[in-house]
């Protein structure tokens, strides 16, 4: 089962045979929510968009100064419906209060990075950093492709091999967390197919909404658009005094 229902909780969700967490939802959002944040992506001024060498960025509300952000709040459309679900997926059953952001400094997610990805396009393994709390929630739009996560070797240096593969279908929710959040590197490789895709290969097989499209292990990649929702620990109360920062 990877859709969502109202009784649902979160550990219905975990891909297991990763280190702890990962939870993948195939359809958090409907289609129509879907076009409704693509269109209000492409709305945006062109501004908004950075360039950078293999993918295009935007920044809500804004970037970060020395690791904090300027205290203005999210615009609606990226609030609603998003984190509103967000806050009503409970962690267990048997606490109905209980969310993925109770022990985040604010309590949900307050900065939302937008990446787009054509076919080819990816972003190097890293680690996302102290400035948030650990926990990333990410929306996927337009098209599939794979996050890859990868360990260390004892130099320091980043395995050669992933540990584990996660397809990320569009509409659907990928939160990455704890030790995989602090521990673990994340990665998409610059391909225009995916390829090597099966139960034994994908961390997240049993999760996925539909394999139809995989042939002999493969599928070619389409433009493809994330939202990753996290809390910034840090922020600013200058950007709230002067409203200067809160453009929609
Ligand atoms: O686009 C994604 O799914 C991953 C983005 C990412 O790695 C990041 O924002 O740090």
């Amino acid at each position: 089962m990877a859709s969502l229902t109202a009784s649902s909780c979160l550990e219905d969700y975990r891909i297991h045979g990763l280190p702890s967490s990962a939870f993948y939802i195939s359809d958090f959002i409907t289609v129509s929510e879907e076009q409704v944040l693509l269109d209000k992506i492409e709305a945006a001024p062109k501004p908004r968009w950075k360039q950078l060498s293999k993918r295009r960025l935007q920044t809500w509300p804004s970037d970060l100064t020395k690791n904090a952000l300027l205290d203005t709040p999210l615009p609606k459309w990226l609030t609603e419906p998003v984190i509103t679900r967000l806050h009503s997926l409970r962690l267990s059953p048997s606490d109905p209060k209980s969310h993925i952001f109770q022990d985040s400094p604010h309590n949900g997610p307050n900065h939302v990075l937008i990446n787009e990805y054509l076919p080819g396009q990816g972003i190097m393994p890293h680690k996302d950093g102290a400035a948030y709390h650990p926990v990333v929630c990410t929306v996927s739009l337009g098209s599939s492709l794979c996050l890859e996560v990868f360990g260390t070797k004892e130099d320091g240096t980043i395995e050669n091999k992933p540990k584990g593969k996660i397809l990320q279908e569009p509409r659907s929710l990928l939160i990455t967390a704890d030790e995989l959040y602090t521990g673990y590197l994340h990665g998409i490789s610059e391909v225009e197919e995916e390829v090597d895709l099966g139960p034994s290969t994908l961390s997240n097989w049993e999760l996925l909404r539909n394999t139809d499209d995989i042939i002999d292990g493969r599928l070619k990649r389409l433009p493809r658009t994330s939202l990753t929702y996290r809390d910034v620990i840090k922020v600013s109360k200058l950007g709230a005094k002067f409203g200067i920062f809160g453009s929609r």
